[in-house]
C-alpha cells in the first residue's frame, strides 16, 4: 500500500462564521484561500498536530472537536482531513503570522467568495452541509 500522509486542516467556526486563510507560500498555491493546518508530525496524534499549526500559524489556542467525515486528495503522498475546531477562553484572536497573508471570516453568504484552493473546495462544501443541518 501507498504511504498516505495526513494533512490536518481547522474548520474554524465563530459566531456562524468560517475562517479562512490566503497562502502566501509556495508561489504555487500564494493567493488561494484554506483551511488553515499542515502535515502530522511523527508521534503526533492528528488532533495535537492540528492544535500545534494554528499556534504557529494563527497564534491561538484551539480545541479540536471533531472529525468532518471524508478525506480529500492533496498531491501525493498527502491526503486532507478536515477538524472543527474552536478558540479556547483567553485565546488570542487569529491573526497572520506564518504561510498566509490575509485571513476572512466568512458568513454562509460569503463562503464562495474566496478562491478556495481546489483541493479545499469539496471539504469546505462538507463544512458547510454540516453546518446547515445542525
Ligand atoms: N494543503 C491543502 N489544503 C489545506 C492545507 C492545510 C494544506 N487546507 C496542502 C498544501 C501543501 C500541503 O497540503 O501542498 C501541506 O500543507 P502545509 O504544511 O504547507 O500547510
Ligand atoms: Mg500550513
Amino acid at each position: 500500500m501507498t504511504e498516505r500522509i495526513v494533512v490536518v486542516g481547522a474548520a474554524l467556526l465563530d459566531g456562524g462564521r468560517l475562517l479562512a486563510a490566503r497562502r502566501s507560500a509556495p508561489p504555487e498555491l500564494a493567493g488561494r484561500w484554506e483551511l488553515p493546518g499542515g502535515k502530522v508530525e511523527p508521534g503526533e496524534t492528528p488532533e495535537q498536530a492540528l492544535e500545534r499549526e494554528l499556534r504557529e500559524e494563527l497564534g491561538v489556542d484551539a480545541e479540536v472537536v471533531e472529525r468532518v467525515p471524508g478525506e480529500w486528495p492533496l498531491k501525493a503522498p498527502y491526503i486532507l482531513h478536515v477538524w472543527t475546531v474552536r478558540l479556547r477562553p483567553g485565546s488570542a484572536e487569529p491573526a497572520p503570522l506564518e504561510d498566509h497573508d490575509a485571513l476572512r471570516r466568512l458568513a454562509p453568504d460569503e463562503i464562495w467568495d474566496v478562491d478556495w484552493l481546489d483541493q479545499d473546495v469539496a471539504a469546505v462544501r462538507e463544512v458547510v452541509a454540516r453546518l446547515r443541518s445542525t
